[in-house]
């Protein structure tokens, strides 16, 4: 990823970073690097290739694959002491001092039950300093990547949040280039994803959602968190994983999913809950501790939080 030099075109991933703290350039480039391959070498993994690759050897499963291949690239930065995943029972960890380094949280592929059918996936980042686990509040930045028709980036810039594209020609062909700067969840909110199946809605989420379609919200729900986000983010609206009857503590995962986005979230003027104060607020005792998790408009929030307190 060269620097492009021609003032006409939007800034480039390494130039736009150039101007920000090093050590979180180095955790972003080497991210959009992993991420780049991942999408790249997606057809040799879904099965959609046989499952074998140009050499003949087999590939490894998609989640396995993914998970390598963030967790080796995040280490080698030498800025990262720790990397936990979704996908490891335990962190991998450098030799690095942990008050001198950086921890990872992610979740590698997010959605990947969606692969057979060819439905957006993402990968999500929350970056701490020390060891996890620790509260979202302490996060020092978040990234989330989407794989859909285009490959994008959306992170934390200090506190505003940005959204890169992967160029496939033109002359910046292969670079990652600036595509929003400073965003902010659009208002008047123009939809909303709850996850879980309807009849295991708690009867207060039930009421609620209702009352989001009384108002002419339009419901997108695809089944992986970041792609139904990311149309939050872009339209305005509510994402919600949330409490379920006998699920009281719905699915997400705070660390490797809900804090991180609810990081971002807040950052671009929305807010996050998880039925009773923001999700950042949290500090899980387990790496993978679920909450349930309410993310958007701020007003739809606050409306999530004061309808709970009533019942
Ligand atoms: P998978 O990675 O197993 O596909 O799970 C994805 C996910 O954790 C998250 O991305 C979705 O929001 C949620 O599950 C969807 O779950 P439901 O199918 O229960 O709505």
């Amino acid at each position: 990823m060269s620097e492009t030099r021609t003032s006409n075109f939007p800034k480039t991933l390494p130039a736009f970073l150039s101007e920000g703290d090093p050590t979180t350039a180095k955790v972003y480039l080497a991210i959009a690097r992993a991420a780049s391959r991942l999408a790249d070498e997606l057809p040799l993994h879904t099965g959609m290739a046989g499952g074998v690759n140009p050499s003949g050897e087999s590939q490894a499963k998609l989640d396995v694959f993914s998970n390598d291949l963030f967790a080796d690239a995040l280490l080698e930065t030498g800025v990262v002491g720790e990397v936990a995943s979704e996908e490891m029972e335990e962190p991998r960890r450098s030799n690095a001092p942990a008050e001198e380094s950086l921890a990872v949280a992610m979740d590698p592929l997010d959605g990947s039950s969606n692969i057979v059918t060819n439905s957006p996936l993402g990968s999500i980042f929350g970056i701490w300093r020390g060891r996890l686990p620790q509260s979202g509040r302490r996060l020092v930045s978040a990234m989330f990547v989407t794989y859909g028709p285009q490959l994008t980036l959306c992170f934390s810039h200090g506190n505003r949040v940005c959204q890169f594209v992967k160029m496939r020609i033109g002359p910046q062909a292969g670079e990652f280039v600036l595509a929003s700067e400073g965003m902010r969840l659009p208002d008047p909110p123009e939809v909303y994803g709850f996850g879980g199946e309807r009849n295991k809605w708690t009867p207060r989420v039930e009421a609620f959602v209702r009352s989001l379609e009384e108002r002419g919200l339009k419901l997108r729900y695809g089944g992986t968190f970041i792609g139904d986000y990311n149309q939050v983010l872009r339209r305005g609206g509510i994402f919600a994983y949330p409490e379920l009857k006998g699920r009281p503590n719905g699915k997400l995962r705070i660390l490797y999913e809900s804090a991180p986005v609810s990081y971002l979230t807040e950052l671009a003027g929305g807010a996050s809950t998880t039925g009773r104060g923001s999700m950042l607020d949290i500090t899980p005792t387990t790496l993978a501790e679920t909450a349930p998790c309410y993310i958007g408009n701020r007003n739809l929030v606050r409306e999530v939080e004061e309808q709970f307190a009533r019942s």
